[in-house]
């Protein structure tokens, strides 16, 4: 893990436009900032498609055709906090629905609390809880040739680019059987008066979130970070439907990051990329689902329509 780490962070500094991978938000101080995150007014994603998994269970249900015979396999990645998922487990669970589900992240500590709560919540619902990368756990359950239904909620697609996500839904397409269903969540495109404040809010718990990623490289990359030095700073342009966060240097300054055994130097004004969440529409879903193995079977969106869950037929 610390190896990538470093050489994730080695070339992303390195190269002109300064990047790091978001994928490295979520220390456990940055998950539990990311829960503080999915519970802030302005931080609509979670609540509409809270809103979906709520009110439309039933619909969720019968659009995903699966037998009431049929022993199938629950498979969420990134499962997180479930709280989305829970709505769903009860009502598959009440209808006499026979499934295992398997929540996988990387993070063992959200495995371990979602474990915990399932165990009182749902105590008649079997929880195989799987740590690690998504494609080898997949990969490890393939041979189990029972019906496969994989969630990926919460719009976590959007921080792919397009090519980039393109390529993860066909390599989960590989890693399933005809029939299986795929479950995308996807924030959809939409004014940038609500867009930004969800990556700009009023509490500074976003920023607190962007500025955790050099802490965390401080932490573990033995790296001087002045954190007071940087700036969180959104941007979204409604035309692409593309949000960014941006970390910018505050003045000329030098940082030394130990581990790697190299300085870096940040201009005043420039920027540090270290995030892109993609919205969506039909017709950039459409297209990158048209370059896998899946076909789009349902749409369902929230009340508000600001965010999708496409059921997707392999
Ligand atoms: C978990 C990737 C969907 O992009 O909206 C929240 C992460 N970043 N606030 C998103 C996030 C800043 C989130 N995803």
């Amino acid at each position: 893990m610390t190896e990538q780490f470093k050489k994730d962070v080695y070339t992303g500094l390195n190269t002109p436009n300064k990047r790091l991978p978001s994928k490295y938000f979520y220390d456990k101080k940055g998950d539990a900032l990311f829960v503080e995150i999915m519970n802030l007014p302005e931080y609509y994603l979670t609540r509409a498609e809270m809103d979906i998994f709520e009110n439309q269970t039933d619909d969720i249900i019968k659009a995903l055709q699966i037998s009431p015979d049929c022993y199938f396999e629950l498979i969420e990645l990134g499962a997180g906090d479930g709280s989305k998922t829970k709505k769903l487990l009860q009502m598959l669970h009440q209808q006499g629905f026979k499934f295992d589900y398997f929540p996988v992240d990387i993070s063992q500590n959200a495995l371990d609390n979602l474990e915990a709560d399932l165990k009182t919540e749902l105590p008649g619902v079997s929880v195989i809880k799987k740590q690690g990368d998504y494609f080898e756990i997949l990969a490890s359950l393939k041979e189990i040739k029972k019906l496969k239904v994989i969630l990926f909620l919460g719009s976590n697609i959007g921080n792919m680019p397009d090519e980039v996500a393109t390529q993860f839904i066909y390599d989960l397409g590989s890693n399933l059987h005809p029939g299986d269903k795929l479950l995308l969540g996807a924030d959809l495109i939409k004014p940038a008066s609500i867009v930004l404040p969800a990556y700009n809010d009023s509490k500074g718990v976003t920023a607190a979130f962007n500025y955790n990623l050099l802490a965390r490289i401080n932490r573990e990359l033995e790296a001087d970070f002045d954190i007071t030095n940087f700036r969180h700073e959104p941007e979204y342009t409604e035309q692409d439907g593309i949000a960014k966060s941006f970390l910018v240097s505050q003045a000329d300054q030098t940082v030394c990051i130990k581990s790697i055994g190299q300085s870096f130097d940040f201009k005043k004004g420039e920027r540090i990329e270290t995030e892109v969440s993609r919205k969506y529409n039909d017709e950039v879903i459409h297209k990158i689902i048209s370059e896998t193995d899946f076909k789009i079977s349902y749409k369902l969106s929230d009340g508000k329509k600001y965010f999708a869950n496409y059921i997707l037929e392999r």
